[in-house]
């Protein structure tokens, strides 16, 4: 997979990739990650990416022109899936889009900045608009972040268990079951009886009985009972 990811600030967002899983992934070829400094896009030599909003109002637009030269410039040298749009006003990001982005080839990440982009970039380039949550960040540079994280740990190979990934909360719309390890007892505080039974059966049925309990008491929203 390749990643083109468009800021303001590469500075911001570039740490997170030079770390842990991320980072592995890079090294085993397994996903190439780039960013694109918007301003070098700039219309003048004062690096000039934003503009007052028509029609009045607080706060600095993106302009299209620089935006477009460089998106353009991409889609030149190859096909992309996907152009996502990180943004607040926008659908929320959960684990069903990150298996779908998972399997694409080639994305491009805008992120926004200020009030945002000129409407019309949304229009004419993006497929894909994506929010992390309830709440306001000052740039879309972390919520990008939390994307290809998100994202690129669902890449085949790049964790080491195969099926760790599997048993992450919401894989199967439940949050995870609580985990215990070592010692058994700590100061009179002991781990669950049935995770030292070795009746792997019965460990499964007591995780996934464990894991509708806390979706139901934290998450309701998320808890639809079986058949
Ligand atoms: Cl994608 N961007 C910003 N600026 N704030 C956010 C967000 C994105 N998702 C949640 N809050």
């Amino acid at each position: 997979m390749r990643i083109d990811i468009i800021t303001v600030s590469p500075e911001l967002i570039k740490s997170p990739f030079e770390h842990s899983i991320l980072k592995r992934a890079q090294n085993k070829g397994l996903v190439e990650v780039y960013f694109h400094n918007l301003r070098d896009y700039a219309l003048n030599k004062y690096g000039k990416i934003d503009d007052y909003q028509f029609g009045g109002g607080a706060g600095m637009v993106l302009m299209i022109e620089p935006v477009d030269k460089l998106i353009s410039e991409l889609m030149a040298e190859r096909e992309y899936d996907e152009i996502i749009y990180m943004t607040p006003d926008a659908k929320t990001l959960n684990q069903s889009t990150a298996n779908q982005i998972s399997s694409l080839k080639n994305i491009i990440i805008l992120t926004g900045h200020y009030k945002g982009v000129d409407q019309r970039i949304r229009d004419q380039f993006i497929t894909q608009e994506i929010s992390i949550g309830d709440y306001v960040l000052s740039g879309g540079e972390l919520a990008a972040a939390v994307l290809c994280d998100a994202v690129i740990r669902l890449i085949p190979g790049v964790l080491g268990d195969e099926t760790s990934a599997l048993t992450d909360s919401f894989q199967d719309n439940l949050l995870a079951p609580p985990v215990y390890t070592r010692p058994a007892n700590y100061q009179g505080i002991e781990v669950p009886k049935v995770l030292l039974s070795g009746d792997f059966p019965k460990i499964e049925a007591w995780r996934h009985e464990k894991a509708i309990e806390r979706t139901k008491a934290i998450r309701p929203d998320l808890y639809t009972p079986e058949d």
